[in-house]
């Protein structure tokens, strides 16, 4: 709302109690015990008897609850929004001990995503992945986040605009841990591919990235590759691998293998993914089921023993 100063200045916009916890993605309740245990209030005039925040105090209020995602105490939070108001830079735990762990990272990156808050999302996968690395960030910090945003999608129909957004900043945070490969292990690549009209591709791009970090080499063909454009890239490129992830039962159609070309140097293949757990895949076919074995076994398959 725009209200008139008491000096008749430009007025600046301010807002309510609730819409400013609609922003942060906290209770109402929550902000006002920030203000009276932290003095984390409005500062300015009051109207009538609703007191509203200013932009200075959301941009307060907003660097309290950074420095709470990244693992500080409410009181060094509060403390920090304080003094640091002026400050772009949040400043990172000193200590070893301070880092935060798995369960706390996905606790604010949960927070973060719920608040549609994409500097501090991406921040937090930032963090993640310099402190454990690709694999671990998945496993310990977004997996369970995606799983219970998606819960509360599959109980109420909500937040699918906040699945989006996570999956979109998990996305860039993994093409961006990414090392691009002047010279890989591997001579020959690894096709990484979605199943047919499979759209679920992001576990692929954290296995590219994990990879990569071992110098091994892939091409990513992405999301719902038809059959015809696999067989076409595998004729191409002779890879050494291929991986193919089935999200969903429907698109885990084993038929697809059969469907790849025999090259003259053996292609080893690899079904990843829950799509696949209930058919019987070829022969030929390894099922791989969790990101960490899946890098190992690819890497060994690909370059032999870990360098
Ligand atoms: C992100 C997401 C999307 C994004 C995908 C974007 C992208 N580029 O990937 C978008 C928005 C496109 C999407 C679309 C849809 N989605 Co969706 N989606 C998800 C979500 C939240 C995460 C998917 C994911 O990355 N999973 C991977 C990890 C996080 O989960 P996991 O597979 O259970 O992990 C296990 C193993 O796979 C393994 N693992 C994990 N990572 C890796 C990596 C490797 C290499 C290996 C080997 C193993 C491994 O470890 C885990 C423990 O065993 C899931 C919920 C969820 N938790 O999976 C829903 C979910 C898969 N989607 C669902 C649905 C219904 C859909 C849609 C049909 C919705 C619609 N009506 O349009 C469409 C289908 C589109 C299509 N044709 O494929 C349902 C599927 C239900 C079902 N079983 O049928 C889910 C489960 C949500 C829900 N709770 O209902 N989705």
């Amino acid at each position: 709302m725009l209200g008139i100063t008491l000096q008749g200045e430009v007025p600046e916009p301010s807002l309510p109690v609730a819409a400013v916890a609609r922003r942060l993605g906290v209770a109402p309740a929550t902000l006002r015990t920030w203000d009276r245990r932290y003095g984390l209030g409005p500062r300015g005039h009051t109207t009538g008897r609703h007191r509203r925040y200013s932009p200075d105090d959301v941009a307060r209020l907003e660097l309290m609850q950074r420095a709470l995602l990244r693992g500080a105490s409410p009181a060094e939070a509060a403390e920090y929004a304080l003094k640091a108001h002026a400050e772009p830079e949040i400043p990172k735990p000193k200590a070893v001990e301070e880092v935060p762990d798995g369960s706390t990272l996905a606790k604010g990156l949960g927070r973060a995503a719920l608040a549609m808050d994409t500097p501090s999302v991406q921040q937090l996968l930032i963090e993640a992945i310099e402190a454990d690395g690709v694999v671990a960030c998945w496993d310990r910090v977004v997996r369970p986040v995606l799983t219970a945003v998606a819960g509360r999608w599959a109980h109420s129909g909500a937040c699918v605009e906040v699945e989006h957004l996570l999956n979109e900043c998990v996305l860039a945070a993994m093409i961006a841990a990414t090392p691009l490969l002047t010279r890989a292990r591997n001579p020959r690549p690894v096709l990484l591919s979605c199943a047919p009209e499979e759209r679920h591709s992001l576990p692929l791009y954290v296995l590219r990235a994990a990879l990569a970090r071992r110098e091994v080499g892939t091409q990513m063909l992405g999301a719902a590759l038809p059959a015809d454009a696999l067989a076409a890239a595998v004729r191409r490129t002779a890879p050494a691998a291929i991986v193919l992830w089935a999200q969903l039962p429907r698109y885990g159609d084993p038929a697809v293998f059969q469907r790849v070309p025999r090259t003259r140097q053996k292609t080893r293949m690899f079904g990843c993914g829950p799509g696949w757990a209930a058919v019987q895949l070829p022969d030929q076919v390894q099922r791989l089921d969790a990101l960490a074995e899946a890098v190992d076994q690819i890497e060994a398959v690909v370059v032999g023993v870990r360098k």
